[in-house]
């Protein structure tokens, strides 16, 4: 794999990253993607239809059947090589957003801060009254809200549902204010966001991409990486590791 001088240049004078993540750079992890085999399928529903807002009305016991076996799944996946450069990062940049669309928290295990969940987190459930959130990744979650005793749901965004509050607008801003920003491991078909490459290359960002397949982001990319994430990244990290942060 050939990371080009441009990329090496940009990468070491950087100042101000965003990475945005997919499903991609959980699969070396043993996550299943969306896309891999074909279109997700649970009994006889494509995954955009278990995984949508209406169900939550429709069949809610079938909605978190579907989040409990992904929750089992993930119960003993840990991240890969990945997640730990990314989690480098943080270190290196004065400036590092990570935006992931994962719901699984391998990021923050491999000990990323201030990840912005687009799509929220399998781990937590939400009241579908009264609003509030809690973790549940180290005990079993109740049926009911701890606050108000009405039905819990899973704390993701949904199709058809809006994104947490502020957080397309956070990293929309972090997006179009970056230098250099990484794609790393989507197929990039879920709008808004797919949105956020195409905002930080309008705003004059170097824009790479790295996944074993084109996308339909891959035409507008500097640098394009064929390749798997956690065999690509862990090259950024073999580079001489000075940080570029500026001694404030
Ligand atoms: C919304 C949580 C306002 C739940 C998820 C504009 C145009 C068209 C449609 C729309 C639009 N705007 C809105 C829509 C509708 C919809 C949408 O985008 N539909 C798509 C299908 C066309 N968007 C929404 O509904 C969003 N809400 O817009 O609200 C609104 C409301 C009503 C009406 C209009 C607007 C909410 C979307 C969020 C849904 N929730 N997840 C759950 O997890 O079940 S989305 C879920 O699917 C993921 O979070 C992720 O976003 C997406 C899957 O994509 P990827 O992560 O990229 O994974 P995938 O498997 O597809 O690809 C994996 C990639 O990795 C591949 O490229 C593969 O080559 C690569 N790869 C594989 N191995 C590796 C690798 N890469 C690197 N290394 C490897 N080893």
């Amino acid at each position: 794999m050939q990371i080009s001088a441009e990329l090496l240049r940009r990468f070491a004078g950087a100042k101000r990253v965003l990475v945005l993540t997919g499903a991609g750079v959980s699969a070396e992890s043993g996550v299943p993607t969306f896309r891999g085999a074909g279109n997700t399928i649970w009994k006889g529903m494509p995954f955009d239809v278990i995984s949508s807002g209406r169900m939550i009305e429709r069949d809610l016991p079938a909605v978190w059947e579907w989040f409990d076996y992904r929750r089992n799944v993930l119960d003993n996946i840990l991240p890969n090589p990945a997640h730990y450069e990314i989690a480098r990062w943080q270190e290196r940049f004065d400036e590092l957003s990570l935006v992931t669309q994962n719901v699984d928290g391998l990021h923050q295990k491999a000990g990323s801060r201030n990840v912005v969940e687009l799509h929220g987190n399998i781990w937590r459930a939400r009241c579908i009254k009264c609003g509030c959130s809690r973790d549940y990744s180290s005990e079993q979650r109740p049926d009911a809200c701890h606050a108000c005793g009405d039905l819990l749901r899973p704390d993701v965004v949904l199709f058809g549902e809006l994104l947490p509050a502020g957080a397309f607008e956070f990293a929309a801003e972090r997006a179009a204010g970056c230098d250099l920003c990484f794609v790393i491991g989507t197929s990039a078909l879920v709008y808004p966001a797919a949105g956020i490459p195409e905002i930080a290359k309008a705003g004059g960002a170097f824009l790479c991409e790295v996944n074993p397949e084109r996308t339909p982001l891959s035409g507008i990319c500097d640098e394009v990486l064929i390749g798997k994430a956690g065999e690509v990244l862990p090259l950024f990290g073999s580079l001489n590791h000075q940080s570029t942060k500026s001694q404030t």
